[in-house]
């Protein structure tokens, strides 16, 4: 056999050439004693080969298939700097942590991109680009792709993605133009520089990635009949705002401040009021110099998408104006009946953030330290608390932020989208924030690891679940592989009636000061006979633990009803609407306009909306055909070529890669209904010689046509001349089951059938010349 065709039939299953399926799963899955000793024995074994373990590209080829061979073989190949490896369905991205040059170069891109058979080359995420181009106008009907990205914080789910989207822009690259404003761009840099502006202002420096993506995003690229690359759109989820007026312990706030504050010219910092000597309290961790910290890129980037340069002005200065807030305190006052002191430079501070936001000092300094309690048509002003003075500066800075985020989202949409009428498919590609657990986690952590559990359900019903339940009702002899299922976690986390959100949400809707200790009763109470929840009854902070599938995190509940509450008091709001900075005006008059109703206290909470945007995604990815890539972070400190063992294992284990591998392996990927299946090849047995009778694409009957695939199937399997392709393929109740070997080898038959046709109709052609 050819090394090509061996990989093929590996990367198929084959290797487990004599078992069955069953008995293949018996063989890993057996709690006999002595099955297992004779299980150990093959471990054993298959480690004793230690210079072979680094060849092992797909780890359905690891035979046996367990935590410990597919950790090894992993490590190996790490350790020879090859960092993606097939498992079955999903490829495996161990992140370098260092440039890895010519990777990812165009050289690269162009050998996968027209390979015949990419997936004989070395694992590569371009294979999995290739695949998903591939399948769009492929065998089956057209359908448009979802490439999920996955893994927790700092795996390089981001990396990744930016590495597809490039993919895509060469591979497929139109010769589209896009104008706006003053500026003409070629579609694929524009798409390209989409990232580098959301990143710097969606992205920040966490304790576990120096550029940890603070916002979900699923970007779909718009492809024409001819699938070129002519627009793209993005989809945004909860972007962590809290992060702009508060970063916890040696973290930094999004990475926009600190390039304005690095890359500014003298001219700039005059204008937005940035002096060298400057300390603004909302940036801390300002002399740690990252990689993202490149401003000329982002102003690049937005010359580019057509944000022209009075525009860019407005957004600078409103982002100046956010950082002078920050240095704004509030000192207090005895006298109740008397709003609160600004505290010692604050004057001149809350002047300049007025300057810069375009609006009057006075009103500014009354918005924050004066509340306007409405009592039918009257309307009463009552001082603010010291406290209370601050969470309205916060809230301000958060308000504005997140709107000018929203609209930046907007105009990149408008500058990249194409019109309907020109794109018929998309490749849509998922990168949210990966899972995290830090010492101290709120809401925001809470929202982002439910994001992951949604993610890793989305792959259990789809792949795990789904592929072993359609063999059991097509007929196929299968014995379910058990697998660690997450629903009892959302059950628990977004749940009816009642669960972690529900309550959430009842309590932000009572109108009364929350109190930590008793929604942590309340929690207990309700919640106990969910597994997955537990608390520690004698910790001074109130908490709950949540064991998510990825491990388990502590959340603290202090603070979290108000930030699923979200007030946004209405005073700021016409403040804002009065600025004379066009951008911020056109922001907050659109927000009012579009929804009267929203000024004032939003009543839908942010665990609501978060919840409803993360169900209409799952919608669109049920209808996508899906591709997983899972990245795996190989240490917790981000160091270069380090594998640290415990680490990569508890990430293998929590995305149930051994389950995976064990359903690829014995399993088929690919499945064609009865009708389509005759169609495409059907014209195998037609111009067979093996073959004398006539296929009946007609038969009405579900039975007829399944003879009719058999008869067809034989046939393909004569023409190869050998047995042991009929393990590649199975003919089920209504469609036919087939390893990507097999689903190549019915191609490559195609092929030449229609080419021996085409040559035929020319002979004949000529002859009558
Ligand atoms: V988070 O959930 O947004 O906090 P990500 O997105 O999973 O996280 P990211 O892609 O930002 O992680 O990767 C973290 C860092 O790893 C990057 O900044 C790179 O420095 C590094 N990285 C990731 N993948 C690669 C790679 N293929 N080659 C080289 C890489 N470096
Ligand atoms: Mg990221």
């Amino acid at each position: 056999m050819s090394s090509a065709d061996d990989r093929r039939n590996v990367r198929a299953g084959y290797r487990h050439g004599g078992a069955t399926v069953q008995g293949c799963v018996q063989n890993v899955h057996s709690s006999h004693p002595s099955l297992n000793d004779s299980l150990d024995e093959e471990i054993q074994a298959f480690l004793t080969d230690e210079d072979q373990l680094h060849t092992y590209d797909d780890l359905t080829k690891v035979n046996p298939v367990t935590p410990t061979t597919v950790l090894k073989c992993l490590q190996a190949r790490y350790s020879v700097k090859v960092f993606y490896t097939h498992a079955g369905c999903t490829l495996i991205a161990l992140n370098p942590f260092q440039p890895v040059p010519d990777l990812y170069s165009l050289d690269v891109m162009k050998e996968y991109h027209y390979a015949s058979q990419p997936q004989e080359f070395k694992p590569h995420i371009f294979i999995v680009a290739e695949e998903a181009y591939r399948n769009i106008q492929g065998q089956l009907e057209p359908v448009n792709q979802s490439l999920v990205v996955s893994g927790e914080s700092g795996a390089g789910k981001t990396w990744t993605s930016r590495c597809l989207m490039k993919y895509y822009a060469t591979v497929a690259a139109s010769s589209s133009v896009m104008k706006s404003q003053d500026t003409v761009e070629r579609i694929e840099k524009r798409v390209l520089d989409s990232n580098p502006i959301m990143e710097a202002f969606g992205n920040a420096c966490t304790l576990r990635n120096n550029n940890s993506s603070r916002f979900g995003k699923y970007i779909q690229l718009q492809l024409d009949r001819c699938q070129l690359l002519v627009g793209a759109s993005v989809q945004t989820y909860l972007l962590e705002k809290t992060r702009v007026t508060c970063q916890p312990a040696s973290e930094r706030n999004f990475h926009v401040f600190y390039q304005m504050m690095k890359g500014a010219t003298d001219e700039q910092r005059k204008e937005w009021k940035m002096p060298h000597d400057q300390r603004f309290a909302w940036l801390p961790n300002s002399e740690k110099t990252i990689e993202e910290d490149c401003f000329d890129e982002t102003v690049e980037a937005m010359v580019h998408l057509g944000i022209h340069a009075e525009r860019q002005q407005q957004i600078f200065r409103i982002l100046a104006g956010i950082l002078q807030l920050g240095n704004v305190s509030f000192s207090s006052t005895t006298d109740e009946s008397h709003p609160c002191n600004l505290g010692g430079q604050s004057k001149d501070f809350l002047q300049r953030a007025a300057e810069l936001l375009c609006v009057p000092a006075e009103e500014l300094q009354t918005c924050l330290r004066v509340r306007t309690l409405k009592a039918g048509k009257q309307s009463v002003l009552k001082p603010c608390s010291q406290a209370e003075c601050s969470v309205r500066r916060d809230c301000l800075a958060k308000l504005i932020y997140a709107q000018l985020f929203e609209w930046l989202v907007t105009f990149i949409n408008n500058s990249i989208c194409a019109d309907k009428s020109m794109w018929c498919n998309f490749i849509g590609v998922l990168d949210v924030y990966g899972f995290e657990c830090f010492q101290i986690n709120n809401l925001e952590q809470l929202c982002i690891n439910y994001a992951n559990e949604k993610l890793q359900q989305h792959f259990v019903a789809h792949y795990l679940r789904a592929q072993q339940e359609e063999y059991v009702s097509e007929g196929l002899q299968w014995s379910f592989i058990k697998y660690q299922d997450n629903q009892s976690c959302l059950d628990l986390i977004e749940g009816s009636p009642v669960s972690v959100f529900s309550l959430l949400n009842e309590e932000s809707r009572l109108n009364r000061v929350s109190d930590a200790k008793m929604f942590r009763v309340r929690l207990e109470k309700e919640l106990c006979d969910n597994a997955n929840i537990s608390w520690d009854k004698f910790s001074k902070v109130p908490h709950f633990t949540v064991a998510h599938y990825a491990g388990k995190v502590n959340y603290q509940i202090e603070g979290m009803v108000e930030k699923n509450k979200d007030p946004v008091p209405a005073e700021l709001i016409n403040l804002l609407e009065k600025s004379d900075n066009p951008l911020l005006r056109e922001i907050f008059t659109d927000k009012t306009t579009e929804n009267p109703t929203n000024r004032g206290l939003s009543k839908v909470t942010v665990v609501s909306k978060f919840k409803n945007s993360l169900e209409s995604l799952m919608k669109i990815l049920h209808t996508t055909t899906p591709h997983y890539t899972r990245c795996i972070k190989p240490n917790p400190d981000c160091k270069p070529l380090t594998f640290k063992k415990e680490e990569v294992i508890m990430q293998l284990e929590a995305c149930g890669i051994v389950e995976t591998i064990h359903i690829s392996a014995a399993g088929f990927p690919i499945r064609i209904p009865f009708e389509s299946f005759m169609q495409r090849y059907g014209l195998i047995v037609k111009y067979s010689k093996a073959g004398s009778h006539s296929v009946d694409l007609e038969a009405d009957s579900s039975d007829a046509l399944q003879l009719e695939v058999k008869k067809l199937l034989a046939v393909a399997l004569h023409r190869l001349s050998s047995d042991k392709h009929s393990s590649l393929v199975h003919c089920g109740r209504t469609k036919v089951f087939l390893t990507q070997a097999m689903l190549d080898l019915l191609e490559d038959q195609r092929k030449k059938i229609l080419s021996q046709c085409a040559f035929s109709i020319q002979c004949c052609w000529l002859r009558y010349q």
